[in-house]
């Protein structure tokens, strides 16, 4: 028998049958997104989230996007069952506590997961209704939107809209911070659910998230980068609330960590010359709170003696 590798802390490297695995205790979360080439966003950016938080992610592929940040080229969905299949195989096997629902792609592949979520049970979910993106394009039909609302938010622990998404469930557009205060009350109510409004795209000298779980709001607030042109910030934060609360973190306590993390993305964020002028990507690394590996003393030596 082999036994999985254990990811960090003390315990085993795994090998085989005699060696007595010890049982892992990194949390598990599942991401049910698409899959971004690009991979600044969709289940790339989730994983690399979970990751860099100490936690072990899962993915539940929805569809393949071929993309460049700024630009959505084409959408390819999964077939719907292979995307339930992928959803009840893993929480069969393992010990998930949390999921984070990304771009769903269409009305049959929501109605799926509505399903394989109803045999979630205990696992904290938040809803990143992926409707626009960062682009301006359309990344949900109508009818797919309209099963989010009545079947997957009641399901939700949070949902984490964006003022065009907001403005699409609200039918109303949101222009300034009092009017965010009201959606997010708005939101809550009609859906049953706690809410993360975010602001960032009000382009002001801070970017400010509103949350509400009914009768409070609570502002979420850290300094707007502009020029900053990332994608998957939206993933990337949502993805870290994920992480926090698969760790057993409340939901006040990990929206404020995973603020601070997107924040921190965003803020040590790469950029590279392309044919196309410069390309930006977020730094999910520099996100984390997990110290980098040291390097390879070996590979120390090899560039000192110059040979590789
Ligand atoms: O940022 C939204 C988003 C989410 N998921 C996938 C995407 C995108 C943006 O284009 O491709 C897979």
């Amino acid at each position: 028998m082999v036994c999985p590798v254990k990811l960090s802390g003390a315990g085993y490297r795994c090998i085989k049958s005699k060696i007595k695995c010890q049982e892992s205790n990194v949390p598990v979360a599942l991401t049910i997104a698409g899959s971004d080439s690009s991979a600044g966003a969709g289940a790339q950016a989730d994983l690399k989230t979970f990751t860099a938080l100490g936690v072990y992610g899962l993915t539940a592929i929805t569809c393949i996007v071929a993309e460049t940040p700024g630009k959505v080229s084409r959408i390819q969905p999964a077939d719907p069952e292979i995307v339930r299949e992928q959803i009840e195989l893993l929480l069969k096997s393992f010990p998930v506590s949390a999921i984070k629902t990304g771009l769903l792609c269409n009305a049959e592949i929501v109605a799926q997961v509505v399903r394989s979520l109803g045999k979630a049970k205990g696992c904290r979910l938040v809803v990143d209704p992926v409707i626009i993106a960062t682009s301006g394009d359309i990344l949900l039909e109508p009818e797919a939107i309209q099963i989010y609302e009545r079947d997957l938010f009641p399901l939700a622990t949070l949902i984490t809209p964006n003022l065009d998404e907001a403005t699409r469930l609200l039918g109303h557009p949101i222009r300034d911070l009092a009017a965010m205060h009201r959606a997010a009350k708005t939101l809550a109510k009609k859906y049953g659910t706690a809410v993360l409004l975010k602001g960032g795209h009000l382009r002001g000298r801070r970017a400010i998230d509103v949350f509400s779980s009914g009768d409070r709001t609570t502002e979420y607030s850290a300094a707007f980068l502009p020029g900053v042109k990332t994608h998957g910030t939206g993933c990337t934060y949502s993805a870290a609330i994920a992480a926090e609360l698969a760790k057993g973190a409340e939901l006040p306590r990990a929206i404020a960590v995973a603020k601070k993390i997107v924040s921190s993305a965003i803020r040590s964020h790469f950029v590279w010359k392309s044919g196309r002028g410069k390309i930006f990507a977020l730094n999910h690394e520099g996100s984390g709170s997990r110290p980098a590996l040291p390097r390879h003393p070996e590979s120390r030596r090899q560039r000192k003696s110059g040979s590789d």
